[in-house]
């Protein structure tokens, strides 16, 4: 089997495709919107944790909130429970037993560890509280489900929560929030635009979200991960308070912020290409295959030295695996193409003779000769760092080509429509807002600076230019 859909002009096939290709998830799952990850797949998963969980770490703590909650908590909040109504999955028995009050399965977990939080504040000395959470949660999301990037089981679900004393240090911790996830993206050579979000699709609840949002080949967007500032809202509904030194007692102020599924989906989507996976080797399961090119003659030699090599680079702290199948070396090129795997070396008789191995790259296949007498684990290492460099330019490069100024509305979904995000002035007005995407069937991401001019809708001062797109 080889890859379906060509990666820019049917990207939704070559995504699937790619998916099952390269066993990253099955999808074939019983139930709409859930899916098993298989174990490379999970790899993926895992070292794309440990990068965020290593950012987080730094000064949050890890948490595990139960799964379940109950109907009277989770429908305090209002704004919270309307924006989430239609989405959450209800338990309603245990056993054959119809339970007393239903319990809904956390879409996200505010109103979980809220309440945990008006038990646990009681003075600004505990203050601030900065905890996160990898979880599963569940929405039953209406549009069209699509793996990884809109799951109605959410299976990598890393949620912060912070509580401070000031409205200030809240407003600073989303910026801390955002400065988190734009080095989380930087290390994944994710490209991302960082907009504050109009009004009406902040989060639930929330007074204002900045979300970061990439580029798809196909030219949509996706969300892919969101920071709030909830002000002092949660805390008033959950009675949360805490005695300030002056012996006051007030509401504190919170923010939230969360990663998804759809972090993993754009690494994939961003950097793969019609033959396969194209990872960034801090988070490529394997990151150096080695291939031994085996005549009759010297296979014995081949071998061993092959086997000398992986041992160097595993010492040298490599994920390397050595693909002595027995298979002919095309089929094995097929498959370090198709794994994604950032270094493949050859090495045959002729090649010992003259004491080279021959390192091709993943990216760019691009092949380069190497001495076995020279310092093979820095030579790699050097190799890996370039590979990275140059997956960060690329996704960067094309999504800076495609964020268009537009300074006339009726080319708006022309631009947006082949492909571009459309940068356009906006005078900040609600209705206005609205008429513009519902003039265009897009989207407006939000606000991405301030500007002079006119309005493209309604002509009156503009006072922000705004992005807008088709999305995901
Ligand atoms: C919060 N509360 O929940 P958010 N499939 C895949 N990814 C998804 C899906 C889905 N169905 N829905 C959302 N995401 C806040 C912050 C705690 C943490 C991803 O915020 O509703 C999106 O990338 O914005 C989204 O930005 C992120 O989860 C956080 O969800």
């Amino acid at each position: 089997m080889t890859i379906t859909g060509d990666v820019m002009e049917d990207f939704s096939q070559w995504f699937h495709s790619i998916l099952e290709e390269a066993k990253i998830i099955d999808s074939r799952y019983p139930i709409k919107g859930m899916s098993v990850w298989l174990p490379k797949g999970f790899k993926i998963r895992k070292y794309v944790l440990r990068e965020l969980e290593r950012l987080m770490d730094k000064d949050h703590d890890e948490v595990l909130f139960p799964l379940l909650i109950p109907e009277t908590e989770l429908a305090k909040e209002g704004i919270h429970v309307k924006g989430f109504e239609e989405e959450v999955y209800w338990v309603t028995h245990g056993g054959m037993k119809e339970l007393n009050e239903k319990l809904a399965i956390r879409p996200t977990s505010e109103t979980a560890i809220y309440p945990m939080f008006s038990l646990w504040i009681r003075s600004h000395i505990d203050l601030p509280i900065k905890v996160y959470q990898t979880v599963n949660t569940m929405r039953y999301e209406t549009k069209h489900t699509r793996p990884l990037i809109r799951v109605r089981e959410i299976t990598t679900f890393t949620e912060s929560h912070t509580v401070h004393e000031t409205y200030e240090q809240a407003s600073q911790q989303v910026q801390d929030g955002i400065a988190i996830y734009k080095r989380l993206f930087d290390i994944l050579a994710i490209p991302y635009l960082v907009h504050d979000r109009p009004s009406w699709d902040k989060f639930p609840g929330a007074e204002y979200t900045f979300a970061f949002d990439t580029l798809m080949r196909d030219g949509k967007t996706l969300q892919v991960g969101t920071v709030h500032n909830l002000g002092d809202t949660f805390a008033k509904t959950f009675d949360i308070k805490y005695e300030a030194a002056d012996g006051d007692h007030r509401h504190p102020y919170q923010t939230c912020y969360g990663l998804s599924d759809r972090v993993i989906a754009s690494l994939i989507a961003i950097h793969g290409d019609e033959k396969g996976l194209v990872l960034p080797p801090l988070v490529a399961p394997t990151q150096v295959t080695i291939i031994p090119i085996i005549f009759k003659d010297g296979a014995e030699d081949v071998l061993y030295k092959a086997n000398e090599i992986k041992d160097i680079l595993k010492d040298g702290g490599f994920r390397v695996s050595i693909d002595n199948r027995d298979l002919r070396a095309g089929k094995k090129y097929y498959d370090w193409e198709l794994n994604g795997i950032p270094i493949r070396i050859d090495i045959g008789p002729r090649d010992l003779k003259n004491n080279k191995m021959i390192i091709t790259r993943r990216d760019t296949f691009t092949k380069e000769e190497c001495s076995l007498s020279e310092d093979i684990v820095s030579n790699l290492n050097s190799c890996l760092s370039k590979i990275n460099t140059n997956l960060k330019e690329k996704a960067w490069n094309f999504m800076r080509e495609h964020v268009v100024e537009i300074d006339s509305s009726d080319k708006i979904e022309e631009i947006v429509l082949n492909g571009n995000v459309g940068l356009i002035k906006w005078c900040g007005g609600y209705d206005c807002g609205k008429e513009i995407e519902d003039k265009t069937n897009l989207d407006i991401l939000g606000v991405q600076g301030e500007a002079k001019g006119e309005c493209i809708n309604c002509n009156k001062n503009a006072k922000h230019t705004i992005s807008i797109a088709k999305t995901y």
